[in-house]
């Protein structure tokens, strides 16, 4: 079986792309999609999922891919409840299996899932992307949160993973993270997984982890899926085929040393989601997010394409965040999400793909 292009959406009301839009995009196949109001922790019951399922097939598109099931932070800590809610995810896999899902992409990162400094950082040629700057992202993480809160408020959307409700609580909660240094939470990791393998493989639906973003300790937080030797220690960790990868190209890239294409050739079959995106470094350490093009960013898309091409990848994939572009604006587009840059994107990729496919035959 090829790979399998998709393309994330927000869903119904939450997201100003609409999928007739997404329609209009040639090789998408399947619609990356969540339940965004759900905060972790809760059960995903089955009528919401067979609601988006409606809502999907109408247009043809498949519903094999989550993002994100959020992981709760009791399961994250390792607190005694946590029990409580790996049932309440374990539920939730199974009734997304009864649905047809097959790919859940979560993250374990503590308190913060993505972090930029900028999210319409101009780039030179008119459009604006997400951006790093490394110096604003060292002590203060209630600037940082507060910069990002004003911003989903004014605007009147919410991120996934930076949900209002936890943020109000971020003392705190940087207080029960306190003592989960980072073997603590690669064993808290390893117990969530342990405790849910056995679901995944009864309703085959296999885990994907998400890459951290930037791949990095922020806030003395720990941070674990940062290059290839934790990827091979998550691996090994737990040696299932249902524990895989959401192989994020530029989460890892962020920290130039981590060669994405090597990555992929080393470990492609428990890769069950690629996210293909570039990045742009600078001297300083800072960054920014380019277009899929591989010479408008250092992060060696052609490499990454060639090695997925290489080893058969028959897996999802989508493009990660795009630039905003032709009139995508603060409060007119999601940061990251908008609808031109990801659809040339996917047109990039293709067109590389097809190249491989018709005259890189092996
Ligand atoms: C950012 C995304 C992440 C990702 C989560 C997965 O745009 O790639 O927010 O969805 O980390 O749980």
């Amino acid at each position: 079986m090829p790979m399998q292009m998709t393309f994330r959406w927000y869903g119904e009301g939450n997201d100003r792309i609409k999928l007739s839009d997404i329609k209009q995009i040639p090789g998408v196949e399947g619609i990356v999609w969540a339940l965004h109001h759900k905060m972790p922790g809760e059960i995903w019951e089955e009528e919401e999922i067979a609601s988006v399922k409606r809502q999907l097939d109408e247009y043809g598109f498949n519903n094999h891919v989550v993002e994100s099931v959020n992981v709760h932070d009791d399961i994250k800590i390792g607190l005694p409840t946590r029990d409580k809610y790996i049932e309440n995810y374990k539920t939730t896999i199974r009734n997304l299996a009864k649905f047809g899902v097959k790919v859940i992409c979560y993250n374990f990162m503590p308190i913060f899932d993505w972090t930029r400094s900028d999210l319409f950082h101009p780039v030179g040629d008119g459009s604006t992307a997400l951006f790093y700057q490394k110096n604003m992202i060292q002590d203060d993480y209630n600037a940082m949160a507060k910069y990002i809160l004003d911003f989903t408020e004014k605007y009147n959307m919410s991120f996934p993973g930076w949900e209002p409700e936890r943020m109000a609580k971020l003392d705190e909660l940087f207080k029960a993270y306190e003592g989960v240094d980072h073997e603590k939470l690669w064993a808290n990791l390893k117990y969530f997984l342990e405790a849910i393998m056995p679901t995944c493989r009864e309703c085959d639906v296999k885990m994907a982890i998400h890459m951290d973003d930037p791949p990095w300790d922020i806030f003395g937080l720990p941070r674990l899926l940062i290059n290839e030797k934790n990827i091979d220690r998550f691996l090994k960790m737990v040696d299932d085929e249902y524990n895989c990868l959401t192989l994020c190209s530029g989460s890892l890239n962020a920290n130039p040393e981590n060669n994405v294409a090597d990555i992929i050739r080393k470990h492609c079959d428990r890769i069950a989601f690629a996210h293909v995106r570039n990045v742009k470094h600078f001297e300083n350490g800072d960054f920014s997010e380019a277009s899929h093009r591989d010479c408008d960013g250092d992060t060696g898309i052609l490499d990454i394409l060639k090695a997925y091409h290489d080893c058969g990848f028959s897996g999802y994939i989508r493009p990660d965040h795009g630039r905003h572009l032709w009139g995508e604006t603060a409060g007119s587009v999601r940061p990251g999400y908008g609808l031109y840059d990801r659809a040339l994107g996917i047109m990039y990729m293709l067109g590389v793909w097809e190249s491989l496919e018709k005259f890189d035959k092996k």
